[in-house]
């Protein structure tokens, strides 16, 4: 039923049916995450490491209606560069098929059509989670929602403290996601390494993970996992000037009344211009990182 909404690429269609390891990869970070041209060249970089460790890559996305995985290199274009590319995340999914509109796809969207391509490994930047005055505004993104309900797990640098990090973790608590950190016990905060809060299991091998994967999906336990990545060290923002620019960010967002979809976006570009670009280079490392150890625990994932 599913299959007529979709087009596979030839790469990755060759993968998955010579059961090889696959990482997805979402969008909206591309369409809504970073400034054009610097996110259609992180998406290109991103795809080549995705390779060189040994796996393929497929970037998820809407087009004219279509759901696409893998992307060319036209249609990565397309996405940083056009200005009529909507933000998906699940509800939007049947509107931006009906209407054949382009769509970038959130992490909770691109999960669902991973999941539904039959990849399990994605990789991205940041999750989207509970925001700050989440208790008065019940802004809460569906990408926490998902990751309780879609067998995919997600590899990001953690969680940015434009959201509360503590409540994100107690959501995912709740509903039963498993949120590890690679190589240490703090969950990372995405800019910086350290958040001041403890992820349930520090992970030092990926075989060891992929055999957790593994037990969870054989166990029928619904669900994603969280896999928090530092960024690294070379390329950490200093904790005051990001933590500085966060707060003039949520600042002018509740100024200017932003709210719903579009907060994400805001703030991540408004911390761009604060920090003069710095905010946007230690977000493209960290994705890079990201797709490393990704493709390493695909590669794992399948082997085990
Ligand atoms: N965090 C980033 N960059 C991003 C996003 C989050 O550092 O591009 C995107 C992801 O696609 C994530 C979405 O799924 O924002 C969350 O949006 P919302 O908070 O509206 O659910
Ligand atoms: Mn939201």
């Amino acid at each position: 039923m599913f299959k007529q909404y979709i087009d596979i690429a030839p790469e990755v269609q060759k993968a998955l049916d010579n059961n090889q390891p696959v990482v997805a990869l979402e969008s909206t970070i591309i369409s809504h995450g970073m400034p054009y041209p610097k996110n259609v060249e992180t998406a290109r970089e991103v795809e080549q490491i995705v390779r060189k460790y040994s796996a393929t890559p497929a970037t998820i996305a809407i087009l004219n209606g279509r759901i696409k995985i893998g992307l060319t290199e036209a249609d990565l274009e397309l996405l940083g560069k056009e200005k009529n590319v909507q933000k998906v995340s699940r509800r939007d999914l049947p509107f931006i098929i009906a209407k054949g509109l382009n769509g970038a796809t959130t992490v909770a969207a691109t999960m669902i059509l991973a999941d539904l391509a039959g990849i399990r490994i994605f990789v991205t930047g940041g999750i989207g989670g509970v925001h700050r005055g989440a208790s008065e505004t019940f802004d809460i993104s569906a990408d926490l929602q998902e990751l309780a309900t879609t067998d995919v797990a997600v590899i990001c640098a953690g969680v940015k403290s434009i959201l509360d990090i503590g409540l994100t973790l107690e959501y995912l608590e709740t509903q039963g996601v498993p949120v590890v950190a690679v190589g240490t016990k703090e969950f990372p905060a995405f800019y910086t390494r350290k958040s001041g809060f403890e992820a349930d299991y520090q992970v030092d091998d990926l075989g060891e993970l992929a055999k957790a994967l593994h037990a969870k999906w054989d166990l029928g336990l619904k669900g994603g996992m969280v896999i928090g990545n530092p960024i690294d060290k070379a390329f950490e923002m200093d904790s005051d000037i990001i933590d500085t620019a966060i707060q003039l960010a949520l600042k002018e967002a509740r100024k200017k009344g932003i709210q719903g979809k579009d907060i994400t976006p805001f703030l991540l570009a408004k911390i761009v211009e604060l920090t003069s670009g710095q905010s946007l280079d230690s977000n493209i490392q960290l994705v890079y990182n990201n797709a490393k150890i990704g493709a390493q625990l695909a590669v794992a994932y399948h082997n085990s």
